[in-house]
Formats: structure tokens, sequence, C-alpha cells
């Protein structure tokens, strides 16, 4: 029996390993900037953790077998071992501070850096269940929101609770798709008006609660045209599973049309 569990125990350990290995669970292609950064971070956590989990799991495959039940074996009380305590605390906290301390660089360039003077600003809401994005338009202002003009009935406008009277609202477009510019910084400005969702772009190594009450800045550099994926990453409810979109990667000059286009239909409005 001891050696039954010992082969389960390491076939599991081996089974599941492989999946990592051969990268069958992995993110899609990074297309932004900070994305070989972050694999990179990734791929040392993988490692370091792996290398732990593997030792743990096939030493507790051993020690089932090799402590399994024998006849006229008296059990014996251990009363731990401090310094072998002491040994793995020590270096789990190394091993925890570390990967801190290696993987702050790519966390704060993100959130804490500005952005470049010459990012574009969108404002990404999450609400049950969809998200909105608002662009400033040529005054690069984004018009007050306001709770009490939240109307998702009123259109796309009314779903953020944009304030109409503030003249800066005269230019501002909100729509269901993100377009950006490749090569471009885009700071993304988030907001949530219910509960706390997640604008998660795997492509783009994106990933940043929204909290009610927050406005939560944090930008990326798109380098590849293309449309990614996105999805909201935080259970938010029992239509969590409908806030997901595409984020469009186009050039400079398809971004521009494209912006001009939105901001003349709503005109016409
Ligand atoms: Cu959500």
């Amino acid at each position: 029996m001891g050696l039954a569990l010992l082969f389960v125990i390491w076939l599991i350990t081996l089974a599941s390993s492989w999946f990592f290995f051969s990268k069958t669970w992995w993110m899609p292609a990074g297309a932004s900037a900070a994305a070989a950064g972050i694999d990179r971070q990734f791929a040392i956590t993988y490692a370091l953790m792996g290398i732990v989990f593997l030792a743990a799991q096939l030493a507790l495959g051993l020690f089932v077998w090799k402590y399994r039940d024998k006849e006229r074996m008296k059990a014996h009380y251990s009363h731990g071992d401090t310094g072998l305590e002491m040994t793995w605390t020590v270096l789990t906290a190394i091993l925890f501070i570390g990967l801190n301390l290696a993987g702050a660089k790519a966390w704060s360039e993100q959130r804490f850096q500005p952005a470049p003077a010459n990012a574009i600003t969108v404002e990404v809401t999450g609400v049950q269940f969809a998200w909105y994005f608002r662009y400033p338009g040529p005054d690069n202002k984004f018009a007050k929101v306001n709770p009490a003009d939240i109307d998702a009935s009123a259109g796309n406008m009314g779903g953020v609770g944009v304030d109409t009277t503030d003249p800066a609202a005269k230019d501002d477009i909100v729509v269901g798709t993100m377009v950006v510019p490749v090569n471009r910084d885009v700071q993304v400005m988030l907001r949530a008006q219910d509960v706390i969702h997640s604008f998660y772009v795997p492509a783009m190594r994106f990933k940043q609660d929204a909290v009610p009450g927050l406005i939560i800045p944090m930008h990326f550099r798109p380098t590849a045209v293309g449309d990614y994926e996105f999805a909201c990453a935080e259970l938010c409810g029992l239509g969590h599973y409908k806030m997901h979109g595409m984020l469009k990667v186009v050039s400079q000059e398809e971004y521009d049309k494209w912006l001009a286009e939105r901001i003349a239909e709503k005109n016409a409005e």
C-alpha cells in the first residue's frame, strides 16, 4: 500500500509538472514593451517554486513509503527539530522577499512611474457586467463624471455617468471596444461603479483591479498590431463571464481615423 501511494503521489507530481515544462498551460505570446521582463520574472518564480514543489512532493511520496505501517512497529513521538525548522523558515523568507524585490521593478514601472508625455489616455470603467472605454478627444480632457448621471439606458455616456453640462464632455467618446495605436504608451485610468472588477489583457501582461471609489492609473505599450482578448479577472457576479472583449492595436493613422470617426458620429447624433 505504501509503495502504491508513493507512485500515485509521484505520478501526480510529475504529470502536473509536465504541463508547465511543456508550456501547455501558458499565456499567449507577449505583445507589449513590459512583456519580456514580466515573463522573465514569471520564469524565475516558476523555476524556483518548481524545484521546491518537486522536492517537497517527491519527499512526501518517499516518506509515505518509508514510514508505512509495519508489523510490531512502535509509533514514536517527535517534538520537532528546531534547527531544521529554523532552516526552512529562513530559506522560505529569503525566497519570498527575494522574489518580491526582483519583481518590484516590473510592478512599479507600470504603476508608480508616470506614463511618458506622449501617451494616450483611456478611461476604463468596469460595471456589472460590461466595460466602458472613454477617450478624452482632442482637448485631452475628460469631462466630470457624476454618479447621479449614471443611466445605462441613456447610452454609453450615460453608462459612465458623464456630466454632459461640462464643456469637456463635448468631444469625450465612450465605446465598448478599446482601440489603441501601436508603439505608443497607453495610460489606463481604471474605475469601477459597483463592485471590484479586474481589467486583464493577457497578451499585454496587463492586469489590475478596478476598485469603486478609486481611479487607478497604469500604463502599457503595445508593440504589435492585432486583436487581443481582455476579460474581467475578478469574479464579480452572475454575469462575470460576459465581461470580455477585444483590445484592437492598430497603426497610428488607423487610430486617428477611428477616433475622428467616433467623434463625428457622436456629434451627428
Ligand atoms: Cu467584472
